[in-house]
């Protein structure tokens, strides 16, 4: 065993080597190659064919100029990527982020983090993640289609229903996905639905793609808490985040009976100890784009509290649903002193690694954002079933199969947990599954 970890310590170096200066794609290595000890002792034909080593470097990385013009005519120029990752499985499939924050090293994490995520949802899709440094805060809806028209005007080269299946993640939702669709409608002359996912409803999108990664995620805690012979009914819950993924894990949240008393955005935090109202929150978010802190100018009884740590609000369920690095090992080790008996990830990636320890040795229940949050990415695939065959299903029908994908997810990280002697840790479950169905994919495909 020394020797394979002496190995794969090797394999972890040489990607800080080739890869420097990328904090999070290392971060997001880091954590897989620490399950997959086990793994190459069973398998020593996967270091034979390197096959780590093939999966830690893309297969294919794209970065362009996205030049457009704003409001006043001058001109901004942003820089795009898609990173293909690997596509072993399917398709590369993955969102794409607008944020300021965007370089390659969070695509590339994102990227990672997407293939193993896949693989989990049993379904044929590759791992791939795209985006851009252009910030959507404050521009105008025009602006935002200016840019989106350039970004595909590159991005249209190089993805494609069997090809790569871009679709919305942080700062991309309906909206742009709409723009981006009808610019690839002209460029190419050709309705192909099955090119991006997360359409609208009449033009090709699937009913719950927009609820699902929330849902999903509150299915996949759901599991959890069934495992522990325990139940949602009469938790405390907080979400961070009021972005997609956090609105439709609160809804799910009160429809399974638990209370969600907390949200946030990267200003401030919303402190509700009645429970949300979702309504005014969907009001604020999705239909006016207005920040949170408006939620106190209609509940005068709730509290704002600007630059506010989330995760100090006593809680017996957390489910980071904002950003990468949003519990380090101070929040979580109050979660754990404060009563929290389940952390479930919409986010990617949300805790650090010190978190993650804490996480673990309390042994409370932590699902982590690779199988937590892979309804969102499944639902996908749902859509561009319902593409493939030119159909469309019920809320219910697709409802249905998410939830069943969830339990699924959750069914063979516990199991494969308990078969690497590790019960009930669903880090090592999530990796080891997520890895080994890409592994055998690329033995059975050669060198490629
Ligand atoms: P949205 O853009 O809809 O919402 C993002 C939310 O997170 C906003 O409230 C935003 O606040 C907050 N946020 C974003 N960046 C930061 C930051 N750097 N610091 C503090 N707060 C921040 O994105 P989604 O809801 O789609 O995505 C949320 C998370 O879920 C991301 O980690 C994403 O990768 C992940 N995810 C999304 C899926 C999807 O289907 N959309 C699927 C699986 C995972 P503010 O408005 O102030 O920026
Ligand atoms: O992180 C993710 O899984 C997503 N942003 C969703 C990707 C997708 O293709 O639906």
């Amino acid at each position: 065993m020394a020797q394979v970890d002496a190995k794969i310590e090797t394999m972890y170096q040489e990607v800080l080597k080739r890869n420097p200066g990328e904090t999070e794609f290392h971060q997001a290595v880091l954590e897989v190659l620490e399950s997959l000890g086990p793994v190459v002792a069973k398998h020593p034909e996967y270091l034979e064919r390197r096959i780590i080593e093939r999966i830690c470097e893309p297969e294919r990385q794209i970065i362009f100029r996205v030049p457009w013009q704003d409001d006043k005519g001058k001109v901004q120029i942003n820089r795009g990527f898609r990173v293909e990752f690997n596509s072993s499985l399917g398709p590369y499939k993955g969102g794409l982020r607008f944020h300021p924050s965007v370089y390659l090293g969070i695509i590339k994490f994102l990227g990672f983090e997407q293939c193993f995520k896949n693989s989990l949802t049993g379904l044929p899709i590759g791992g791939g993640k795209g985006g851009s440094d252009f910030d959507p805060k404050g521009k105008s809806d025009d602006e935002v289609m200016r840019f989106c028209q350039s970004f595909m005007t590159e991005l249209y080269r190089h993805i494609g229903e069997h090809t790569d299946v871009p679709a919305g993640d942080i700062g991309v939702g309906g909206r742009e996905i709409g723009y981006m669709f009808g610019q690839y409608k002209r460029i190419t002359n050709r309705y192909e639905p099955g090119v991006l996912t997360g359409k609208g409803l009449t033009w090709g999108g699937s009913l719950v793609r927009t609820e699902a990664t929330g849902y999903g995620a509150t299915f996949f805690v759901n599991e959890m808490l069934k495992a522990r012979k325990d139940s949602f009914d009469g938790k405390t819950c907080l979400v961070s985040g009021s972005g997609n993924v956090a609105i439709y894990t609160i809804e799910k949240i009160h429809q399974l009976g638990g209370k969600c008393v907390a949200c946030s955005d990267s200003n401030g935090v919303i402190y509700d100890e009645k429970g949300l109202d979702l309504d005014l929150i969907k009001q604020l978010k999705e239909v006016e784009r207005r920040r949170i802190e408006d939620y106190t100018k209609t509940h005068k009884h709730a509290k704002y509290i600007a630059k506010g740590n989330i995760w100090d609000i006593p809680c017996q369920v957390a489910m980071p649903s904002a950003t990468q690095n949003e519990i380090n090992g101070k929040d979580a080790a109050t979660l754990v002193k404060n009563g929290c008996i389940a952390v479930g990830e919409g986010a990617n990636m949300p805790t650090t690694p010190e978190g993650v320890k804490i996480f673990l040795d309390a042994k409370i229940a932590y699902g982590p954002g690779k199988a937590a949050n892979a309804g969102g990415v499944a639902t996908s695939a749902l859509e561009m079933q319902q593409n493939a065959g030119r159909d469309s299903w019920t809320f219910e029908f697709t409802e249905k199969k998410l939830e069943d994908i969830m339990i699924n997810i959750h069914r063979n990280c516990f199991d494969t947990a308990a078969e690497y002697g590790a019960p009930g840790n669903y880090v090592l479950g999530a990796n080891i599954c997520g890895f080994i169905k890409i592994a055998n994919a690329m033995v059975a495909h050669g060198l490629v």
